[in-house]
């Protein structure tokens, strides 16, 4: 019977060696059948020892016992293998290389009229004024009313209202019903800037929009006079935008403010020299903002004593403030959405 001993010890060193070239499950699930199977070669060979005489079969027998718990044992192992190999496989894939420069996250920015309204702002308060807000769905008191425009008013045409419900409610189209909002609250001296935003009826443009931001400015105490508003607006124009800008003041009309007037910038194209200039069409001013000494009569609708109190106002659309300094020439790109644009602002 040394025919099955060697027949036992070939099967054992082909198995070994075979399941060293295993590289997969599935392959590994070939060798145990092929080898360890019900019908396999080694279930073959031991069939095989029913023929062997009676004395030779106990150590056949356990011969054939151990070739079987060394392919057990090599199938363990093979497993281990594959098993091992695959969670490399799967750690590898899941690799990071920590040693890479990281990505910069994306950083949002500021609005450019956003920047322009926390400038004016700024400048302000430091010249004494404190922010004050209102709401952007107004009533017709405040928006008309009270600022000395009674309903029948042909300067009521002047501001393309949109109503919320007519004739009642209203989406404000300046930011000067504010005024009388902080002087009902408060006794003077009052200085406040507002702003916010403005909403009108037009045709859109390169000039209008129906949806656009003001600063308006207020300032009330005994005394103060139509100098008061020409240097605080001078010193404004300085800083925000170049210290050797020059300032004009023409007459304008506001039913709410007595006399009224509209200031201009020199244009910073031409250095106010005109002529063939594109930016001031020729004219050497850029028109910034309307203002005026408050009319006594709206004074007196929020109780305050006209003959000794004296204000100025004053209202500036920031969009027209941000074109001007950057350079802009259709105000609808601020409102686009599109990041090319908007990219370019600091
Ligand atoms: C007013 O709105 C007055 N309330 C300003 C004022 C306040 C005068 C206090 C006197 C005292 P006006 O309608 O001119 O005035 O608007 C002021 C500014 O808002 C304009 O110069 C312009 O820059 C801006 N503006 C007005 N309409 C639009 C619009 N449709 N789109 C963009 N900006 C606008």
């Amino acid at each position: 019977m040394v025919d099955v001993q060697v027949r036992l010890e070939a099967l054992r060193n082909r198995a070994v060696a075979e399941l060293r070239a295993v590289q997969d499950e599935a392959d590994l699930e070939r060798w145990r059948i092929a080898y360890l199977g019900r019908r396999g070669a080694l279930a073959e060979v031991t069939r095989g020892l029913a023929s062997a005489p009676a004395s030779e079969r106990p150590r056949l027998g356990q011969a054939a016992n151990q070739a079987k718990q060394t392919l057990e044992q090599a199938f363990a192992e093979c497993e281990q293998r594959l098993k091992v190999a695959a969670l490399e496989r799967a750690l590898q894939a899941e690799r990071v290389d920590v040693t890479l420069p990281g990505r910069p996250p994306a950083l949002g920015r500021l609005h450019p009229v956003t920047h322009v309204m926390e400038q004016v702002v700024r400048l302000f308060e430091r010249m004494g004024f404190q922010v004050a807000e209102g709401p952007e769905v107004e009533t017709d008191y405040y928006n008309f009313e009270a600022l000395n425009i009674p309903r029948d008013h042909p300067a009521r045409d002047i501001w393309d209202t949109i109503y919320v419900r007519p004739p009642e409610i209203l989406l404000r189209t300046h930011t000067s019903p504010v005024q009388a909002r902080v002087m009902e609250q408060q006794q003077p001296p009052v200085r406040v800037v507002v702003p916010g935003r403005c909403y009108r009826y037009e045709a859109l443009d390169a000039s209008h929009e129906w949806m656009f931001y003001q600063v308006e400015g207020l300032a009330v105490d005994e005394g103060i006079t139509m100098a008061d508003l020409k240097g605080t607006l001078t010193a404004f124009a300085r800083q925000m935008f170049w210290p050797e800008v020059r300032t004009r003041f023409r007459c304008d009309y506001f039913p709410f403010v007595e006399p009224g007037v509209e200031m201009s910038i020199s244009c910073h194209a031409c250095k106010g020299q005109g002529g063939p200039c594109a930016v001031c069409r020729g004219s050497g001013w850029l028109e910034i903002l309307g203002a005026g000494m408050v009319h006594p009569r709206v004074l007196e609708k929020v109780g305050y004593d006209s003959e000794r109190y004296t204000g100025f106002a004053f209202g500036m659309g920031l969009e027209r403030i941000a074109m001007i300094k950057y350079g802009i020439e259709d105000i609808r790109l601020f409102y686009s959405n599109d990041l090319r644009f908007l990219q370019q602002f600091p």
